[in-house]
């Protein structure tokens, strides 16, 4: 794919750094009086940015629409235009010290995590989004985008992998999920807390740059599709078809969202490994629960790779398994991918 990167500055003072926002729609840039009556994705990235006129105090900006969708349209057609844009445009320009990407927070965690894994950045990337639209009243957005700013042209940001700005939080996109489907202060690392705070208007980091464990990097400069993944929901008389329907219409890998620490029943297990053992199809067990670990040990077996998510929750190890499927990897480096973020 050829990337075209927008360099039209909607303000410029030679004394400030250059950041570019991609947008890409959801409700920060919705139009409505409430988060449960609006239209997601109404509103134009140079709308959003004039909504906050001291952005230009802080930083120079670029808007790039990329598309204008509610977050369950974003797809990954959207998310390889996307990080080709954010490599090319920012990552690889000596003159630009960051990105923002605006997005919807349904599945904003999901575009973060592809974001954080396909990257070739040490500048700060940082993915924001709002719960109220643009046209609500305390609408969060504004307030979100102009902290997503500091921290995208903070040095103190560099070298953490992509993160999320919402709420005067900073969160690892490796970690963060939403986890409430209503309120602001919604998007959390349950366990692993935030890197850092937006406070009167300076990030502060807890901790010096570090990395998540389990974190791997992908280059998918050459890729241009992801191979479908399925996501089955773990429950009491879960039945084997719904495996086999899966397999039958295309799927190339499969995540279980298992009940507890990744678990299903004696008889869906069975389906599992005839799916890894006869059709060399990946399946990876996660977790419903919303937060926690699935640790190898726990669904260890003698007679099939069986794969751990580790930490990552169903919409993460699809994302991560996605990848590894594009690129070609094997069950055994596929195993070996997951168990970077798995207690063993
Ligand atoms: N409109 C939904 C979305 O695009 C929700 C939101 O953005 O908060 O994900």
């Amino acid at each position: 794919m050829n990337v075209t990167c927008n360099t039209t500055f909607l303000n410029f003072d030679p004394k400030l750094p250059n950041i570019t926002i991609f947008a890409t729609g959801g409700t920060i840039a919705g139009n409505g009086s409430s988060n449960t009556n609006y239209t997601s994705g109404v509103f134009s990235v140079e709308d959003l940015i004039y909504a906050v006129p001291s952005i230009k105090n802080i930083s120079n900006v670029v808007g790039d629409q990329v598309s204008n969708v509610g977050s369950e349209d974003v797809n990954s057609t959207i998310l390889l235009d996307l990080s080709k844009k954010i490599n090319q445009c920012v990552c690889e320009d000596d003159a630009m010290s960051g990105a923002v990407v605006t997005h919807g927070t349904d599945t904003l965690e999901e575009t973060a995590f592809f974001l954080d894994a396909t990257l070739n950045c040490s500048k700060p990337v940082v993915i924001v989004g709002a719960m109220r639209p643009a046209s609500a009243i305390s609408a969060d957005g504004p307030y979100n985008l102009i902290e997503s700013v500091t921290v995208a042209v903070s040095k103190d940001a560099r070298n953490r992998g992509a993160l999320v700005v919402m709420n005067d939080r900073i969160v690892s996109t490796y970690y963060v999920t939403k986890t409430n489907a209503n309120t602001m202060d919604t998007f959390k690392a349950v366990e692993m807390g935030n890197v850092g705070q937006v406070i009167g208007g300076t990030p502060y980091f807890f901790f010096p740059p570090t990395l998540p464990t389990g974190r791997s990097t992908y280059n998918i400069s050459e890729i241009n599709s992801i191979p479908r993944v399925d996501i089955l929901y773990s429950y009491q008389d879960m039945q084997n078809e719904t495996i086999y329907d899966t397999v039958n219409r295309g799927a190339k890998g499969i995540v279980i969202a298992g009940a507890g620490a990744g678990g299903v029943s004696t008889r869906f297990n069975d389906a599992i490994e005839d799916v890894v053992n006869n059709y060399s199809i990946p399946v990876v067990q996660s977790f419903r629960t919303g937060s926690g670990e699935v640790p190898y040990a726990e669904i260890a077996s003698t007679s099939s790779t069986h794969i751990a998510s580790g930490y990552l929750n169903p919409q993460k190890s699809r994302i991560l398994l996605g990848l590894l499927l594009a690129e070609k990897k094997s069950l055994t480096e596929i195993a070996g991918a997951f168990a970077k973020g798995t207690a063993g």
